[in-house]
C-alpha cells in the first residue's frame, strides 16, 4: 500500500524517531509500504518519519544513480560513524519536492544496522550511497537537509512550498 509522504514544514518531520524492537509482520509491512512509496514517487531513499511513522528505519534504492544500483537496502536501527573525508552534493528530498541545494557531508562513513529479521550488520560506503545513508539517518534525529543551509535559503524555501500548498 501506498503511504502519503509528508511535506516541510510539518512538524512531524522534526521529531526524533523511537528505535525499533519488534521484528514482526507489521515491521515487514511498513517496510514493504515504504519502498513502494518511494518508487512510486521515483526517490531513491525514504525514512520512516517522512510518511508519518517516528521509527528508526529507512529505505534506499539508488536506482540508477550508483555502484550498488537497482537493489533495495534496509536499515534498521542504524548508527554511522564516520570515516574520512569530505564531499559535497546537490541533495534533494521527497519531503522537501522540488528543491535541491548543494550539502556538505563525510566522503566515507560505516553504518552498523539491523536488517528486518533483527540480525546486525555493517556496511561500509561512500559516493552516493554514503550521501544518501547520512541524509537518511538525519531524517531520523528530526533533521531535513534545508536546515543545513543558511537561514536565508531556508527562509526562501519554505515560502515556496508553503506557496504551493495553499495555491
Ligand atoms: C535522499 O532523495 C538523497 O525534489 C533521497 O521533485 C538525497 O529521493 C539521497 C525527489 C541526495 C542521496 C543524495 C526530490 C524526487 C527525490 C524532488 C530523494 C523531487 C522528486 C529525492
Ligand atoms: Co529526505
Amino acid at each position: 500500500m501506498k503511504l502519503e509522504i509528508l511535506k516541510y514544514p510539518d512538524p512531524r518531520l522534526s521529531l526524533k524517531a523511537q528505535p525499533v524492537d519488534k521484528f514482526d509482520g507489521s515491521l515487514h509491512q511498513l517496510l514493504n509500504d515504504m519502498a513502494e512509496t518511494m518508487y512510486a514517487a521515483e526517490g531513491i531513499g525514504l525514512a520512516a518519519p517522512q510518511v508519518g511513522k517516528s521509527l528508526r528505519l529507512f529505505v534506499v534504492d539508488l536506482g540508477e544513480h550508483g555502484e550498488s544500483s537497482g537493489k533495495l537496502m534496509e536499515f534498521i536501527n542504524p548508527v554511522l560513524s564516520r570515516g574520512e573525508g569530505t564531499t559535497t552534493f546537490e541533495e534533494g528530498c521527497l519531503s522537501v519536492p522540488g528543491v535541491t541545494e548543494e550539502v556538505d557531508r563525510f566522503e566515507n562513513i560505516t553504518i552498523s544496522f539491523q536488517d528486518r529479521n533483527g540480525k546486525a550488520q555493517e556496511m561500509m560506503a561512500q559516493g552516493l550511497l554514503a550521501v544518501a545513508l547520512q541524509h537518511e539517518n538525519d531524517h531520523l534525529d528530526g533533521v531535513l537537509f534545508v536546515e543545513k543551509l543558511s537561514p536565508m535559503k531556508r527562509r526562501l524555501i519554505k515560502k515556496k512550498l508553503q506557496k504551493a500548498v495553499t495555491l
